[in-house]
C-alpha cells in the first residue's frame, strides 16, 4: 500500500477525501454535442452541465488497476434535448466499465463501432454492465440531479474524438409525454 493519507469515503453520492479530483463540464465545454445549434448558442455558456469526482489511486496508463467515479449530471434540456454528457470510446477499445444508478432518473445510451445502439434506464439501484468495445453516454431525463457510480479500469483512457466526429446514432429528446427516442 503505497497511499497513506486521509481515507476515501463514498457515501450518499458523495466521493470525498484528499486525492479526489473534480472535473466540471460546462454548456461551453460541450459545443457540438447538442443538435440545436441555435439553443446551444443562446445558452448560459456558463452553466455547470455535469461535474465527475474521481479516485485514481493509480496513475492513469497502469495496467490492472481500477478508478472510481461519481458523475453528477444537472437536469435541464437544450432546445429539446436533455443535458448529457460527452459520451466515449475507451482509448484501449476493449476495456469494459460498470456504472450503477445511485439518486435520479436518467438512461445510458450504448453503441458499439458498428452503431448499433441500446438503451438502459437508469434509477438508484439499477446496475450496468458497458461492455468494451461499446461507447457510452448518460442522458438525464428527470428533474433532479442524476448521480451514477462508475468503476473502469485505469488503462481504459478516453476517447472522445470519435464521437465528437460522428456522434451518437440516437438521441434522446423531452416530448410532452416524457422522453422519446430520435434515430439518427
Ligand atoms: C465516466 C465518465 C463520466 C463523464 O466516469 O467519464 O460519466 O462522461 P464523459 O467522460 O463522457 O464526459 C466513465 O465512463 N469513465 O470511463
Ligand atoms: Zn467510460
Amino acid at each position: 500500500m503505497s497511499y497513506s493519507g486521509e481515507p476515501i469515503e463514498f457515501a450518499a453520492a458523495r466521493l470525498s477525501g484528499d486525492i479526489v479530483e473534480t472535473t466540471e463540464r460546462r454548456v461551453r465545454d460541450l459545443g457540438g454535442i447538442f443538435e440545436d445549434k441555435v439553443a446551444f448558442r443562446s445558452a448560459d455558456q456558463d452553466h455547470i452541465v455535469y461535474r465527475v469526482d474521481s479516485y485514481a489511486p493509480v496513475e492513469p496508463g497502469t495496467e490492472g488497476g481500477l478508478f472510481f467515479g461519481v458523475t453528477h449530471l444537472m437536469p435541464g434540456v437544450i432546445g429539446r434535448e436533455y443535458y448529457m454528457t460527452k459520451g466515449h470510446f475507451h482509448a484501449i477499445r476493449n476495456r469494459g466499465e460498470f456504472y450503477w444508478g445511485i439518486s435520479g432518473c436518467g438512461v445510458l445510451v450504448l453503441m458499439d463501432e458498428t452503431r448499433a445502439d441500446r438503451i438502459e434506464e437508469v434509477r438508484p439501484g439499477s446496475l450496468h454492465y458497458v461492455p468494451g468495445d461499446t461507447a457510452h453516454r448518460l442522458v438525464n431525463t428527470g428533474d433532479a440531479v442524476l448521480d451514477v457510480g462508475a468503476c473502469w479500469p485505469s488503462d481504459a483512457g478516453h476517447d472522445y474524438s470519435s464521437i465528437a466526429e460522428v456522434g451518437f446514432s440516437l438521441r434522446v429528446l423531452k416530448g410532452d409525454a416524457g422522453p422519446e427516442i430520435e434515430n439518427r
